[in-house]
């Protein structure tokens, strides 16, 4: 039976009324299948949206907040439930009847996907999805500017903030006929829980570290469930330099990453003459020192956007050819401009010690000495850590950090690791004593290792403010 068919007369519930529980609404409304829905929170819509709003919009769905319903839930058929709810929590999973079909909307997406191959005139869409603690957006939205420089008509989805139901919804409302040929997915550990339909080309982890660990638990869990994303594809992109990110299939095709010498059909890195060159086995491609997004977590990056077009059969040397107009991501060890000699970087999207060590090992590359004194590195960290282990954080920060000024819930945890912390009580006042520390060609880092949440509506906002108190302090001198 075609799964719409047995969409009808079932209780369909979402939970969540966030961009994915939205987007699930607005697929179920085209498809006039009615439905529930269920957010814990008493305001859970946002940028104005409201219940009025909401009730005109779906005039047959039900809407329930403030708490999780459990009869909702108990007589529920079907569950499509966003990435940020977990539903291991008792509230939830109590509740749900053993015959239930609890799903994500991107496995919702891909049943509905698999399912244009039966249907006469309509392809489905082919995917390349990535997934890794760090990087996803920018190795995604690398490839997406590659596709339109190629004339590739391909699309973004998935948690770079771009739900995937909304390609179908838009299909059915006639609002946008052109169907991509290619969506290329960004998938997080939330999402790849409640994923097992994905046919992909090509799928990729890019890297692994401790991210997420208050949701799932412990490492070797969230590695798992980070690998389930290469059972859904033909090709495995897997990077040599992180051996948490190998297939555990021996016999899936494997295509590699990583920042040694390639061998054949492998990407990596050669040097010549101190520089570093993407390299494709034998083929130099393109000297790093020519590409806007500097480290050699960006050349695995950049490696990462190749390898992905390249098993997707689009043209090496035209991909290598359009790599150097993609500026990258704000928030993402980003300059901000300022008068007072300072070199200001904002890395607010670091939420997890893994960023956060790329970003200072990163630019302790790049740090030189004028008139006999090196410039100095001050580090701005802290904030929701996720139950996240801080330690291996002590060595770069021993080796390159020359100050590190501590903020938000899990400041003193990172405080604690280094006897050249001052803590802060609010991120202007971070600021004002990292300015008070540096002296002109220094570099102040804010890159938090932790997630936002506890101070800041999302990390656009933590670094937007951080824009702002730089501006209001190096204003007031
Ligand atoms: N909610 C509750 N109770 C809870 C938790 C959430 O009712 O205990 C409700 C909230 O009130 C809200 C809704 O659930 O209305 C939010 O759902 P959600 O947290 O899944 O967020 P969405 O707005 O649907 O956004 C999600 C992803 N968010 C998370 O995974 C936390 C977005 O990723 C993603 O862009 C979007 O779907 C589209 O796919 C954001 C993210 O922070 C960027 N991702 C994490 C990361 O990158 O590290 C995983
Ligand atoms: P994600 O979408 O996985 O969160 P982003 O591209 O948004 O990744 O980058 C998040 C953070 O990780 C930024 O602080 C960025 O500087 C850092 N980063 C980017 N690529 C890598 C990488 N390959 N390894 C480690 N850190 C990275």
């Amino acid at each position: 039976m075609a799964l719409l068919a047995g969409f009808k007369d079932k209780n369909i519930l979402v939970l969540g009324a966030g961009i994915t529980g939205m987007s699930c609404a607005r697929y179920l409304n085209a498809e006039n299948l009615s439905f529930a829905i269920n957010d814990s929170r008493t305001q859970p819509f946002t940028d104005g949206y409201n219940t009025q709003q909401f009730n005109k919009e779906f005039p047959s769905a039900s809407l329930h907040v403030g708490q999780w319903n459990s009869e909702l839930i108990t007589n529920a058929d079907i569950i499509l439930i966003s990435p940020g709810i977990d539903s291991s929590i008792s509230e939830i999973a109590q509740h749900i009847s053993s015959d239930c079909h609890v799903m994500g909307d991107v496995e919702l997406f891909c049943l509905l996907n698999n399912e244009r191959l039966n249907k006469p005139n309509i392809q489905p869409i082919k995917i390349l999805a990535v997934t890794g603690s760090n990087g996803k957006s920018t190795v995604v939205s690398l490839l997406a500017y590659l596709a339109e420089s190629l004339g590739v008509n391909a699309q973004l989805g998935g948690n770079i903030g771009q739900p995937v139901l909304d390609i179908f919804t838009k299909e059915i409302t006639g609002e946008h006929t052109d169907i991509p040929e290619i969506l290329i997915l960004e998938l997080s550990s939330f999402q790849l829980e409640t994923l097992r339909s994905m046919q992909a080309i090509a799928t990729s982890v890019l890297n692994v570290s401790d991210d997420h660990l208050d949701r799932h638990q412990n490492m070797e869990n969230y590695q798992r469930i980070k690998q389930s994303i290469y059972t859904q594809g033909e090709l495995a992109i897997i990077n040599r330099d992180d051996e948490a990110t190998n297939t555990v299939n021996k016999l899936q095709p494997v295509l590699s990453i990583g920042s040694d010498k390639p061998e054949e059909n492998q990407f990596g890195v050669t040097w010549q003459q101190s520089k570093a060159i993407l390299a494709f086995g034998e083929q130099n491609l393109i000297a790093l020192e020519k590409l806007p997004l500097a480290g050699m977590h960006n050349a695995l990056n950049y490696l990462a956007a190749l390898a992905l077009g390249y098993s997707a059969n689009w043209s090496l040397s035209a991909m290598v050819n359009n790599l150097a107009g993609f500026t990258g991501l704000a928030h993402r060890c980003q300059r901000i401009m300022s008068d007072d000699g300072i070199t200001w970087i904002n890395d607010s999207k670091a939420t997890n010690v893994g960023a956060t060590i790329a970003a200072i090992n990163g630019l302790a590359k790049t740090l030189t000495s004028h008139n006999g004194t090196k410039q100095k590195l001050i580090l701005i960290a802290g904030g929701d850590g996720k139950g996240a282990d801080f330690t291996p954080l002590i060595e770069p920060l021993s080796t390159h950090v020359e100050y590190v000024i501590t903020l938000g819930k899990d400041g003193d945890n990172i405080a604690k690791l280094t006897e050249k912390s001052h803590k802060a009580i609010s991120l202007i006042a971070a600021v004002a004593k990292a300015e008070s520390l540096a002296n002109k060609g220094d570099i102040i880092l804010l890159s938090p290792a932790c997630a936002s949440l506890d101070m800041f509506k999302n990390f656009n906002d933590r670094g937007e403010q951080f824009v702002a108190a730089i501006a209001k302090v190096t204003e007031a001198k």
